[in-house]
């Protein structure tokens, strides 16, 4: 039996494996990685809390946006990617040539990072981390690779980008037989915008609220949890099971302070409409009630725009203890919460004390504060 002989590039007859079709997806995937890249550089330094960044505090809700942003073109960025893979796979079947096998392997490892990073980087929305390296560390080197892979990819690219970026009538080559399926280009750029409008959207209401009914993607309702707000990290799973009765919170500064919670609700009281936007990318708009941070600097002495460390009763955790940038110290929206939504914050949502501050990540509004420790 003489068996079939093995398929060439040629063997893929459609006008949908065409390099208009690269150049048009390709165009909506560029566009996802490029908003997934930037904002995803801004949420790793806005986490640095370093002394020679100045991030700004204000628009209040800028992480929200940017955060809710990530995490949408990511999710869309798989349909997309998958797309563009379908339509260029008949190039695995190309003859090997040495002259392209630079260009090759550079899309090799183009393909292999972006699979990997939106992976993990959706695993990571599901706080699943079944795997042993840190993942915000390699989340982050992964995104430069891609960035390095795709900008040789593109230079490598650009004469076959260039002659198909605007559409033209002999964009299919004489030598093509006609469509030999039934789906049109048109077709195929309507179901994969489709694709990737429906996993924006079901995806899309873990932060803006008028979705969150078909937010069937989205791990986190936005409005669901105690005190209508998703809780992240259990004070159970933070090992903070009870407050004792004689529980003080206390400032170190030029002056200590030590106040019992009675004393801390004596303190004047401010209030802040602010977000929790969780690096995962849910967020909810909450309404907080507590202390100014910077009166309680005042208080003990210190001045205003002070760097100020926060300091958790879980015991061990990254997020334990978290640092306050002068900036975000002297914001009179920064608060020491006690209360929240018009309630006493339950215990999952950091009582007795806890950190709100605008435009911060969910991760660094540090629960269960009872110490604060002014460091410049
Ligand atoms: N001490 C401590 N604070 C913490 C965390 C934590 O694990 N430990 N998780 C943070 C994260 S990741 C988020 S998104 C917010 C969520 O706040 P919430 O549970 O009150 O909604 O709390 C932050 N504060
Ligand atoms: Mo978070």
């Amino acid at each position: 039996m003489k068996l079939p002989a093995p398929p060439t590039e040629d063997s893929f007859r459609s006008p949908l494996h065409h390099p208009r079709v690269a150049t048009v997806i390709g165009r909506w995937l560029a566009a996802a990685v490029v908003i997934c890249f930037l904002t995803g550089l801004f949420s790793h330094f806005v986490q640095e809390t370093s002394a020679w960044l100045h991030i700004p505090t204000r628009p209040a809700s800028l992480y929200r946006v940017t955060q809710g942003l990530h995490v949408l073109s990511g999710t869309i960025a798989v349909p997309l990617l998958l797309a563009k893979l379908w339509t260029v796979y008949p190039k695995l079947f190309a003859k090997p040539e040495l002259k392209t096998l630079l260009e090759r392997g550079s899309i090799l490892v183009l393909v292999a990072a972006m699979a990997l990073e939106l992976f993990i980087g959706y695993l990571n929305t599901l706080q699943w981390y079944p795997w042993p390296f840190p993942f915000k560390q390699t989340h982050y080197a992964l995104a430069w690779i891609i960035v390095g892979a795709l900008l040789v990819h593109i230079a490598v690219k650009l004469p076959l980008i260039r002659s198909h970026w605007r559409r033209t009538t002999d964009a299919v080559p004489e030598s093509l037989p006609p469509a030999t399926t039934g789906l049109t280009r048109r077709g195929l750029f309507r179901t994969v915008a489709g694709a990737a409008s429906l996993v924006g959207i079901s995806t899309i209401g873990q932060s803006v609220p008028v979705f969150g009914p078909v937010a069937v993607l989205a791990p986190r309702k936005p409005n669901v949890g105690p005190q209508g707000l998703p809780v992240n990290r259990t004070a159970h799973d933070a090992g903070v099971f009870r407050i004792a009765a004689d529980w003080r919170f206390t400032i170190s500064g030029p002056q200590q302070l030590s106040l019992s919670l009675t004393e801390l609700q004596g303190l004047p009281q401010s209030r802040s409409d602010l977000p929790i936007a969780c690096v995962e990318g849910w967020s909810q708009g909450a309404h907080w009630e507590g202390i100014r941070i910077r009166d309680l600097l005042h208080l003990c002495g210190a001045p205003a725009s002070s760097r100020v460390r926060v300091v958790s009763m879980e015991k061990g955790g990254f997020y334990a203890t978290t640092e306050l940038p002068p900036e975000y110290a002297a914001d009179p929206l920064t608060l020491l919460a006690l209360r929240l939504n018009g309630g006493e914050l339950a215990l999952d949502h950091g009582f007795p004390a806890r950190i709100i501050a605008p435009n911060r990540p969910g991760v660094l509004q540090t629960k269960w504060v009872h110490r604060l420790e002014v460091l410049s």
